[in-house]
């Protein structure tokens, strides 16, 4: 097969980003013969249980594109699960990373500490919603950061119970499970789990008449809590402001502010995940900043160290520190090399306005994703904020969920070269989460393939 050039490409006006010109290179069928090579080494040393959802072995990537082993550049529309917000190997991560591995890669910083770990606490406290005085604490991964925010919310309320939502992910660990709603694949077979975590209805305004706007979901949820747990005995409530693997749910305007009054009158702390909506995505630095919610503890991960493993839990000053020296902490945890790309993240998206880039991502996706629906009925509901959009795949005029239909269009985007991502309780729903930072004319040729592929 020879080179697939796009428009842009002939015309000459493809930047280069991190060493990878911005453009999509078709050489083989996807993934090709380098790929599937290593796939079937894959399969005889990686675990089954660890899955692949594109086997396309990657050697390089930069901006919005992924370059794999047989010389095809993807366009990426997943950025590694919302990770790579900045780019991949953004100049300023690969700068600040490799000064860092110069000088010295860990000390563990509850035996000798060090300044990244502070200046990215102080980044946090600064960026975070609300202007009251914070505290963070860094760890590896998403579900630990989860994990401490409800160390630190019993340890602060006395309390035990906490509460979730449906479709809700807050990740894979045995308390993150009990908090994460979906059974296969993230449940099944591996219970039993943490106890003391309840789960109570979402705002889902596709799925549910009208009447059920915010404040309505809000009273649904709040009387059962009231009503089958009891308010005294609720540590924290725990939310993804924008849902991620449940499905990208945006839930109805009011329902987060609701929710959080009744936290705090209730002397429960309001607890949001932004892992996954967090740093520039949703066109705000968090989702919460949209409404205006404050949240009491909020957790960030992914798209806070350009694609290093990092994760931190921010809150009030005085429900941070009521927890006991030594209390909280881990042997990696604010890893310096991870600091380092995380200050030369952050720097990126203040200095070169990623909020802003988001919101442009959605001026370019939305319409053209809602002409699509308009014109192909199968595609149920448009939803999403910024630079985290998805569509909800059903059967025609219904709200039964199409998995399969929306696991074709995937596969066709897939074999175009474009990266897309399924997701969703009920795994009918496509997000798109492309790097903020790739070129308009490669957001265009991805909704090009999509569309393509949806018609198909
Ligand atoms: N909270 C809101 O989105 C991670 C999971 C991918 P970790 N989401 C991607 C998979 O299948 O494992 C996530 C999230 C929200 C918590 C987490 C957990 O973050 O860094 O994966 O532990």
């Amino acid at each position: 097969m020879t080179d697939t050039l796009q428009p842009a490409a002939e015309q000459g006006q493809v930047p280069t980003i991190s060493g990878v010109e911005q453009r999509r290179v078709l050489r083989t069928p996807i993934p090709g013969p380098r790929s599937q090579a290593l796939q079937t080494r894959k399969t005889s040393a990686v675990a089954a249980g660890v899955g692949v959802t594109l086997p396309v072995y990657v050697v390089r990537a930069g901006g919005g594109v992924l370059v794999d082993v047989d010389g095809n550049q993807l366009i990426d529309f997943g950025s590694g699960i919302a990770v790579a917000s900045v780019g991949n190997a953004a100049p300023r991560v690969v700068q600040g990373v490799q000064e860092q591995v110069e000088q010295f890669t860990h000390t563990c910083f509850m035996v000798t500490p060090y300044e990244g770990y502070v200046a990215v606490c102080e980044a946090l406290n600064r960026l975070t919603p609300g202007g009251h005085e914070k505290r963070s604490a860094l760890f590896n991964s998403g579900a630990e950061a989860v994990e401490n925010a409800v160390k630190i919310a019993r340890r602060y309320t006395g309390r035990d119970a906490v509460a979730v939502f449906d479709h809700a992910y807050h990740g894979r660990t045995n308390l993150t499970m009990a908090m994460t709603a979906k059974n296969m694949p993230y449940k099944d077979g591996f219970g039993p789990f943490a106890g003391e975590i309840y789960r109570v209805p979402m705002s889902y305004p596709f799925r549910e008449p009208a009447e059920i706007d915010g404040g309505a979901a809000a009273v649904r949820a709040i009387t059962m809590l009231e009503k089958q747990v009891g308010a005294g005995r609720l540590a924290a409530v725990v939310i993804e402001p924008i849902q991620g693997e449940g499905g990208f749910i945006v839930p109805a305007p009011g329902f987060l502010t609701a929710l959080a009054e009744w936290c705090s009158a209730s002397g429960v702390l309001f607890v949001a995940d932004e892992i996954q909506s967090g740093f520039a995505r949703t066109g705000d630095m968090f989702a919460c900043d949209h409404e205006g919610v404050v949240p009491d503890l909020i957790t960030t991960a992914k798209g806070i160290a350009g694609g290093l493993p990092l994760a931190g839990v921010t809150g009030r000053a005085e429900i941070m520190d009521s927890v006991h020296s030594g209390g909280l902490g881990g042997t990696y945890g604010g890893n310096p090399v991870a600091c380092a790309a995380a200050l030369g993240a952050i720097a990126t998206m203040e200095e070169e306005d990623l909020p802003a880039k988001a919101r442009r991502i959605e001026e370019l996706m939305r319409p053209r994703l809602d002409a699509l629906a308009a014109k192909h009925p199968e595609i149920g509901d448009v939803r999403g904020r910024g630079a985290m959009l998805a569509i909800e795949v059903v059967l025609p005029g219904t709200l039964a969920p199409d998995a399969e239909r929306t696991a074709r269009i995937s596969a066709a985007c897939h074999a175009a070269g474009l990266v897309t991502l399924t997701c969703g309780t009920y795994g009918n729903v496509l997000r798109f989460l492309p790097p903020l930072v790739t070129p308009e004319h490669l957001i265009l040729e991805g909704l090009d393939i999509l569309e393509q592929a949806v018609a198909g």
